[in-house]
């Protein structure tokens, strides 16, 4: 998902109303140095916290029974009260913002600018949905006719597990809680098994920020184990998973299914991988088209979901195509591969051998399918320092829509480029993938930008700009298709699928 940007973080003004009222930290020293000092500090004292030790799945099972029983005390709460509680969790990942960031980067290899804007989005999500709860419970009329008076009103569903992806480790966990807890459902967090020290440290703020332990619960472990356990209890009433489409697809049959006694079907939101475009056509301005296509195709070593992998170059002389291809290697040389602990560093590690071995074995294929223009280097000796594998950045020419790199999600840092002979043409390549995700066009022509509105078909569209994340409550992230279900995080549907509804009419006139 999100968290691509650094999202600065404004000085909150007050809590939630009726709750205790925090204060702000004081003002602090931003400068790159002092950033690194700090990182540095973190990092070293993190040097021997060891992970949660992995749960059975009867462990599971128990869990969902003590997040059950605790689940009418804490639907009954008033949800100002709840928010409150999100709120002062915020604040508390505020005050340990730099020791999360060192963790981030620890666990999932982040460059640190990224690893501080995965925190900084965590705070963003726990401070938006606080706010977005309150509204939410408190607009209850509808429309009124004579002395008929209608009204809905919002109620929790019930136990919700979270199930979330290593990429962006804090936030998207955080996200998924947070909306979970303050509509009043009570929470089973299943993490990455990549990343469960970050989800431990959300839980510990949570429960310090005065969440009730029998409230949320951590249950890190395997996914096709405590993760399917989870999904499958029959008790759970909603499930918010953020991941690759193969698990997304295979929850969706397991929340299909209801078994005999069960009174609910499970309610699913579910957020998926993307194979995401860049149109670039001949009116583009060359700089921004270079600059954006790279950031968005290698930022985070091409391991988000919003990441450009495909990049559709419109019309124009074929020398043309030619130099934005010549300008596009340059800039990407210009990267620097390097520890993600150093604030020069852009490109970092990939998250696990797995992860490289996939992505080398995608390179692999590129080489058959179409041309290699372009093959980074990884250091020597980096790797080891790091203790994470490297790919470095790679780009592929020559490359035709039906090639696999061009409808694969690869996950990594190597970009495809495409040809299209009108914004027609690219417009249809870019929409034939099966994810929906983000997409972006750069072009100063008003026709083409047009036609990209109306019929670019993704979730989230960017004009002018890289198609890289987004901003919580100022563009809600969330795609179609093969992409995901349900409505964007960040934005202000996303709660109501965490309710049930019930729309209640009165004759005014009999109710005395
Ligand atoms: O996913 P996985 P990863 C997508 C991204 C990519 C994927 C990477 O595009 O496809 O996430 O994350 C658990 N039953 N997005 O590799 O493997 C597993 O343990 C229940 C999209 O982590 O699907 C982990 O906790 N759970 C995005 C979680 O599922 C199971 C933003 C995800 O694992 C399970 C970020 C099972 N059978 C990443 N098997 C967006 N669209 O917003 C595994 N898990």
């Amino acid at each position: 998902l999100n968290g691509a940007s650094v999202h600065a973080l404004s000085p909150r003004d007050d809590a939630v109303g009726d709750g205790e009222a925090f204060t702000n930290e004081p003002p602090r020293d931003f400068s790159v140095a002092a950033k690194r000092e700090a990182f540095a500090r973190a990092i070293a004292d993190l040097d021997d916290i060891a992970p949660p030790a992995e749960v059975s799945a009867e462990e599971a099972t128990a869990a969902v029974g003590v997040v059950r029983s605790a689940f009418d005390a804490w639907a009954d709460r008033p949800v100002r009260e709840r928010a409150n509680l999100l709120i002062k969790a915020a604040d508390l990942m505020r005050r340990d913002r730099d020791a999360l960031s060192a963790l981030v980067i620890r666990e999932s290899g982040k460059p640190w600018r990224s690893a501080d804007a995965d925190v900084c989005e965590a705070i963003d999500f726990l401070e938006y949905y606080a706010r977005q709860a309150v509204g939410l419970f408190d607009q209850r009329r509808l429309g009124r006719y004579i002395a008929e008076h209608n009204h809905v009103f919002h109620r929790p569903r019930g136990v919700a597990v979270v199930i979330s992806p290593w990429n962006f480790p804090l936030a998207i966990c955080t996200g998924m809680t947070s909306a979970s807890l303050v509509t009043g459902n009570t929470a089973i967090v299943k993490p990455a098994e990549q990343t469960p020290r970050l989800a431990r440290a959300m839980v510990d703020r949570l429960h310090a920020a005065g969440v009730p332990e029998d409230v949320v619960q951590l249950m890190p472990g395997r996914g096709e184990t405590v993760g399917a356990t989870l999904a499958d209890d029959p008790r759970v009433a909603l499930i918010a998973f953020t991941g690759s489409r193969q698990v997304g697809v295979e929850l969706m049959r397991v929340a299909a299914k209801v078994t005999p006694g069960q009174h609910h079907t499970k309610r699913l939101i579910c957020e998926m991988g993307g194979k995401n475009a860049i149109i670039v056509d001949a009116s583009a301005d060359p700089d921004l088209a270079v600059l954006e296509v790279r950031d968005a195709a290698f930022g985070y070593s091409g391991q988000k979901c919003s990441a450009c992998s495909r990049v559709i170059v419109v019309g124009g002389r074929p020398s043309d195509g030619e130099r934005f291809v010549e300008r596009l290697i340059e800039s990407t040389r210009a990267l620097v591969v390097g520890d993600p602990r150093e604030p020069s560093t852009d490109v970092g590690p990939v998250i696990d051998d797995e992860a490289a071995e996939k992505i080398n074995a995608y390179i692999d294929i590129g080489k058959q399918e179409a041309r290699l223009a372009y093959a980074g280097d990884v250091p020597v000796g980096l790797a080891a320092k790091v203790g994470k594998p490297f790919v470095a950045p790679h780009i592929f020419t020559e490359v035709q829509p039906e090639h696999r790199i061009a409808r694969e999600e690869i996950f990594g840092p190597v970009l495809t480029v495409l040809q299209a002979k009108d914004i027609d043409e690219a417009i249809e390549i870019a929409n034939a993938s099966e994810y929906k995700l983000t997409g972006a066009i750069i072009s100063r022509t008003p026709s083409h930008l047009a036609k990209a509105r109306h019929r670019f078909a993704v979730g989230n569209l960017y004009l002018n700009r890289g198609s890289t994340g987004s901003l919580v409550g100022r563009q809600p992230f969330g795609g179609f298709g093969l992409s995901g279900v349900g409505e964007k995080a960040g934005g202000d549907a996303y709660l109501r699928q965490f309710v049930n509804s019930t729309v209640c009419t009165e004759n005014a006139l009999r109710s005395g």
